[in-house]
């Protein structure tokens, strides 16, 4: 167990610009609003809130930059595309420096996201304190598009591509992104619940050889299995034990039981696969960090779509602290 004085920060990522749907920002303030913060601390945590960036400010500076003449341009010089790289560039270093001044104090990190790009900087000050986490990455999509593969120029596809250094050395990378350390060995990260992987995205799947386990496997191993081997995979020489960070995408979930979230893909896990993941988490004690995030209580259509995916957002924060484990 990492965090024997059971300190945690709640850090607040309230960021669209990883994609173009405004009330991602807001998913923060609907978990805490649901009560996750006091839920928490009955679990024996004591608790602080981190406000990594300014909610209200972000969105400001993404509407100008939907209204200027550019549009948050995609295309940048060399061809490449990256959707506002200055303001995801300015945000994640922000989410970093929150998440890097949390876990040095020996607090354990639950980041409220806001997009998936929030977790460029989770995961790299995660890696500055844990050298030898490795990364459990739950999704419906694999998040490795590289400025040169992705089609949408969204960034929230493509944060693992800066983790692990695959822009710097492409004519154009976005100088706000620089900051990354980029240093994720393609041995560290294990996905689960993958189903929706552009082409140019299993390619490099393939090609660094990295641990990606669709539904297909849940489906065919089961889910119990499935967690196993991508924790031996990111801890091949000690059995799967070592520091694990869990970064979860809530489409991981089906949209049957998530639905408020913006890239839905269907055939997801079910609520109780989901839950099962951070449970057998917390029982390892291994886990040192977590992400939740694509909470968007704006894409829901009717009101009950709301309260399910906040508390199913709240539910996989509980359970990775260890609330049903007896
Ligand atoms: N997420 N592969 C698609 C893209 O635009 O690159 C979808 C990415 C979704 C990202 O859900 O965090
Ligand atoms: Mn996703
Ligand atoms: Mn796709
Ligand atoms: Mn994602």
């Amino acid at each position: 167990n990492y965090y024997k004085n059971r300190e945690l920060s709640i850090v607040l990522a309230p960021f669209s610009g990883g994609q173009g749907k405004f009330g991602v920002e807001k998913g923060p303030r609907y978990m805490l609003k649901h009560g996750l913060q006091s839920s928490i601390e009955e679990l024996g945590w004591s608790t602080e809130l981190e406000p990594a960036l300014d909610e209200a400010e972000f969105v400001t500076k993404l509407k100008k930059e939907k209204e200027s003449s550019t549009g948050g341009s995609s295309v940048l010089e060399g061809g490449v595309k990256a959707k506002r790289a200055d303001v995801v560039g300015e945000a994640t270093e922000l989410v970093y420096k929150s998440v890097s001044k949390v876990v040095q104090a020996g607090r354990f990190p639950v980041t409220l996201g806001g997009d998936h790009s929030v977790a460029m900087g989770t995961v790299s000050a995660v890696l500055d304190k844990f050298p030898e986490a490795g990364v459990l990455w739950i999704d419906a999509h694999a998040d490795i598009n590289t400025i040169e593969t992705t089609d949408s120029g969204n960034l929230h596809g493509c944060p693992v591509s800066f983790l692990m250094g695959l822009n710097k050395d492409i004519p154009g990378c976005p100088e706000s992104l620089k900051w990354v350390p980029g240093n994720l060995s393609p041995k560290k990260i294990a996905f689960i619940g993958l189903r929706d992987i552009d082409s140019g995205e299993k390619k490099i799947l393939k090609d660094l050889g990295i641990s990606a386990f669709s539904m297909y496997h849940v489906d065919k191993f089961g889910i119990n299995a499935v967690i196993e081997m991508a924790m031996k995979a990111i801890h091949p020489e000690t059995n799967g034990e070592g520091p694990i960070m869990c970064s979860y995408d809530v489409d991981g979930v089906d949209p049957l039981y998530i639905p408020a979230t913006g890239t839905p893909v269907r055939g997801g896990l079910t609520l109780r696969e989901g839950l099962f993941v951070v449970e057998r988490l917390a029982e390892t004690g291994n886990l040192v960090a977590l992400d939740i995030v694509e909470c968007n209580p704006d894409l829901a259509i009717h009101d009950i779509h709301v309260s399910n995916t906040i508390s199913a957002g709240c539910a996989i924060a509980r359970c990775a602290l260890g609330e049903t484990l007896l």
